[in-house]
């Protein structure tokens, strides 16, 4: 059996699928202001694929947009059932590849969504990268003027990968900025990215963006981070990313 066999499978069964959450938290007070689901595939002859390899296949057969929806039912539904129990789940953050966000349907998917798991305004929200954005830059404007009419988090996810200049960012309504894990690895051990961190959050503070520091995963690493204007910490040293029954249990109440 081929992979993307397997794949296109998977897709239409939704069998082997499953969610992983990673808990994004405030600096300052250590609480968990939200997370970001991530794809996760299991397959009896492949075992666990990567998402490093499951991924860029989905995205470059089409079938991303099918596993895409499926991930959003996953995670409507998961915030939908901790709803029901009484719990108090944070915003969730879904990342959307180009295919997926230059979707003509996107807009009334996301709509439909949450009306038909009952969620309440702006508990998903979306990750996306720099290059996605740059494309067609009106047409991406309306869209994300769309979804934040519906009270969702637009994030732009890896951010400095890209090649974009900074003055983009004033020119689209997104809410936060995520810093690349290349800078903060790179923290105290090149000039260069302490110097992108501090441009990036110096203007992400300045144009009123959130900042989340990814991939943080030393106390070294955390404290280097003190001197900038970070709001969220998403990393191995804060939490890895876990099932939902796990995540649920370290984290809501
Ligand atoms: O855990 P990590 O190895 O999950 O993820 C690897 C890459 O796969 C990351 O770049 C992440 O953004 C991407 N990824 C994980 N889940 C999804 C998903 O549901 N959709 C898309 N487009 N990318 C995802
Ligand atoms: O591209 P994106 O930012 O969506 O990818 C998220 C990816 O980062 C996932 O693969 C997740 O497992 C991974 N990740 C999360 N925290 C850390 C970390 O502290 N270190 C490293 N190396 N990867 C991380
Ligand atoms: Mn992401
Ligand atoms: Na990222």
């Amino acid at each position: 059996l081929e992979l993307e066999t397997a794949l296109r499978n998977t897709a239409e069964t939704g069998e082997g699928l499953a969610v992983h959450y990673q808990p994004l938290v405030d600096r300052d007070s250590g609480e968990v202001q939200g997370a970001e689901a991530l794809l996760r595939w299991h397959h009896p002859q492949f075992g666990d694929v990567s998402p490093g390899d499951f991924i860029p296949l989905a995205e470059w057969s089409g079938l991303i947009l099918p596993l895409g929806e499926r991930l959003m039912q996953l995670v409507a539904g998961q915030l939908h059932d901790w709803l029901a129990e009484g719990l108090s789940p944070p915003r969730i953050a879904v990342n959307l590849s180009a295919r997926q966000f230059w979707q003509t349907d996107l807009v009334p998917r996301v709509r439909a969504l949450y009306a038909d798991y009952g969620l309440p305004p702006g508990l998903i929200g979306f990750e996306l990268t720099e290059s996605i954005l740059l494309d067609k830059q009106q047409q991406a404007v309306h869209t994300l003027e769309a979804l934040r009419e519906m009270e969702c988090r637009l994030a732009i996810d890896d951010f400095g990968t890209g090649y974009s200049s900074l003055s983009y960012l004033q020119e689209l309504p997104v809410t936060t900025v995520k810093i690349d894990r290349s800078f903060i690895r790179g923290l105290g051990e090149s000039r260069g990215s302490a110097a992108i961190v501090a441009a990036v959050t110096g203007l992400a503070k300045e144009l009123g963006l959130r900042v989340v520091a990814e991939g943080v995963e030393t106390e070294a690493q955390l404290a280097a981070l003190s001197r900038y204007h970070v709001d969220l910490i998403q990393g191995y040293l804060t939490g890895r990313p876990v099932a939902g029954e796990a995540f649920a249990a370290h984290y809501l109440v």
